[in-house]
Formats: structure tokens, sequence, C-alpha cells
């Protein structure tokens, strides 16, 4: 650790203590894949929600950010139906497959629910499902027990962006026997910035001392040690998020050339849930299998009011050889309408690329799978 504020992920694990609860998630995990492996399933881990940066080692405060999990929550769904195994390891507290539909706050499922007092079966009035629910309820219910009954769904949870950490890096290490029949789809919102355990006060932060100043230490940029060497051959979708539209394609360009995996997804904030952007290297293009009769919507040209980033560009101070050619883009956009009112969810279609291109990795291995 030269730059003592630059974390690299060596140095960090090297001295931030791991979650208790490490071990056995560990242990659940291995007893998963090897299941999965043995029914020869492909194996996604699916990170979701967003991470906190504790300020005391009695935690009062703590920093967080927006994320509730949808995409993560959504798109583990449409990975169960196509036959994966999924790993969702989420935030605490933050959307589920499955129960994201019947969310506490947008749509609480006492709503659902009618107390019939006509009943005479019982002393006790019986519950029933409002009829207009039913057909709704019964095929995410269906759904939900299915998966259940074939065990290709494991769920693992984080709170803190120091437990991701170490789970991810735990989870990649035994992901990586499945070498390219696993995918890693990194959707959680993780933290860039954190404060190490030794700089941490102990108890709560007191206030009577005028204005409070913080400085945090950058969280190590853990792709570039899971392309290496967490994972072996492991397909790896990123995400990117930006506010400013002008640096989402380079930046996602950016991430490839540096850290070598396969895929960037590229959205901003206020328009994540109907549009999205795949950016990955032009020497990957799934050319080896032919489309799904169901090819996705695509717009293969950037919508007329975004950059298309082609060039040279400065990002944090380092200029990156972003030049077109080296690097694909595919855009995949839905009605804005569809996607508020959740007849149409986007994440149906990301997948549905993804599933292609990751069938077109492991048909590229250099030796069978
Ligand atoms: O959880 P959500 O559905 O509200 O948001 C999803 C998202 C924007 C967090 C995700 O698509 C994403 O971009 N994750 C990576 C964020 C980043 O660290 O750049």
């Amino acid at each position: 650790m030269s730059n003592p504020s630059v974390f690299s992920a060596e140095s960090y694990f090297a001295t931030q203590p791991p979650p208790p609860t490490l071990q056995t998630d560990v242990i659940g995990v291995r007893t998963f894949i090897s299941k999965q492996a043995e029914q020869g399933r492909k194996v996604v881990l699916v990170t979701s929600g967003g991470t906190t940066v504790p300020l005391e080692l009695n935690v009062v405060r703590f920093l967080d950010n927006f994320s509730a999990g949808t995409r993560g929550a959504t798109s583990a769904e449409y990975f169960l139906k196509a036959g994966y195994a999924v790993i969702f390891m989420h935030r605490q507290f933050s959307l589920q497959p499955f129960s994201r539909h019947y969310s506490h706050s947008t749509n609480p499922f006492l709503d659902f629910l009618e107390i019939d007092s006509t009943s005479s079966r019982n002393a006790t009035s019986e519950i029933n499902v409002t009829p207009s629910k039913r057909p709704d309820l019964l095929q995410v219910l269906t759904a939900y027990k299915a998966v259940h009954a074939e065990g290709t769904l494991h769920t693992l949870t984080f709170v803190t962006v120091n437990d991701y950490l170490w789970l991810l890096r735990a989870v990649s290490q035994e992901m990586s026997i499945l070498r390219r029949n696993a995918m890693y789809y990194l959707a959680a919102a993780v933290s860039d910035f954190f404060l190490p355990r030794q700089k941490m006060s102990e108890h709560k932060i007191q206030s009577g001392k005028g204005s409070l100043h913080i400085e945090m230490d950058q969280v190590p940029k853990v792709l570039k040690p899971m392309v290496a060497e967490w994972t072996r051959e492991g397909y790896i979708v990123s995400f990117k998020l930006e506010t400013d539209l002008s640096l989402l394609i380079p930046k996602a360009r950016q991430a490839l050339q540096r850290y070598g995996h396969q895929v960037v997804i590229g959205n901003d904030l206020h328009h994540r849930k109907h549009r999205v952007v795949l950016v990955y290297p032009s020497s990957l293009s799934p050319t080896s299998i032919s489309s799904p009769a169901s090819t996705p919507c695509f717009n293969h040209v950037p919508l007329s009011n975004l950059p298309d980033g082609t060039g040279s560009v400065e990002i944090d101070g380092i200029l990156a050889d972003t030049s077109a050619g080296q690097y694909t883009e595919s855009w995949i956009e839905i009605d804005p309408s569809l996607a508020a009112s959740g007849t149409k969810e986007i994440e149906e279609d990301i997948i549905s690329e993804l599933l292609r291109r990751h069938q077109s990795w492991v048909a590229a291995a250099p030796s069978a799978q």
C-alpha cells in the first residue's frame, strides 16, 4: 500500500476483517455450486442493492446509496426462467426475486387479502385473496414454488461494503470451478469510498465541535483481481452508473480496457428503467451462434441526444483510449410508459441478450467444457 488512501485488493483484505458469517456462507455456496454442476446447470452470481459505509465501530451512522435492488431482483427472475441457477447476493432487506412484486411500499400484500366473514366452517373468519389479484399472484407464486422445489436459488446477504467485498471474493473463487459456465452479473451499487476500520471511532461520533470532517479512502477496484485471479474464464458483466451522460460510454470502454472483462452495462440514473447500453470488446461478437427466434428489440445506434463517446477522453485525470471499433455498443430501450406501469421490464431484454452472448462464450472455449 504505497499511497495510504489507495488500497490494493491485497492490502484491503490483509487489513480489513472478514464478516463473521463468511465461513458459513462459503460452505452453503460450495454445496449449492456442486449440486448445480452435477445437474449441468450454468450458474450466475447476481449482486444487488447498495452497500453501506459505517462511520463508527459501534455503528450509529453510515453512508448509503439509492439502490433498491430492482435491477438485481428482476434480473435474477429472468435468469431463473432461462434455466440458470442463481446465487443472489443482495443488500439485506432490499428487493428479492418474486417477493419484489409485493413490496411493502408499492404493493403491500395485506391489500391483496380479504376477510371472509360469511364463512361458518370455523368460529374464526377465513382469509381470501381478492379475486382480481389472483391471476398475477398465481403466476408469481407458481414460479416461486417451482424455483424452491428445484433448489436453483441461493441467497446471501451483505450490508456494508466490507461484507460485500469479502463475499464477492469468496463466492467468485468458489464459482471458478465452473469456468465458462459461470456468469457474474454485478448490478449492486458499491460504494467507491470507505472508512478503514483503523480510522473509525469506536463510539458514536459526538457533536458540539462544529462541522464534521471525514476523510475516506478509495475502495479497491476489485474487478481487476476478479478477472485475473478469482474467476477462471467466467463471463463477467459489470454495471456503470452515471448521472453525466457524456461519461457513460467512455467510462464503460475504459473499464473494459483496464479490467479485460466481457461486458459493461451502462445506465444513467434517471432513465435506467427503460434505457441501457451494453458495451463490449468488438472481438467478442457472438457470431458463432445464430440469434434466437425472440431477439429483443435493439437500437444499435446511440439515440440522437446521447454522445457516441468516440476517441480519447480524459477520465479521472487519465487519458483513456476509447476508440470506436475496438468496442461495440448495443442500446436497449423500451417504451418508458410500459416500464413505468410494469407492463414490460427492460431486464427481460438485457438477460435475453446476455444469454446469447454467454452461450457464445461457452461455445468458444479452447477445450470442451
Ligand atoms: O437497484 P436499482 O434497480 O435501483 O438500480 C440499479 C443500478 C443503477 C444500481 C445498477 O443498474 C447499476 O448500475 N449498478 C452499478 C452502479 C455503479 O456502481 O456504477
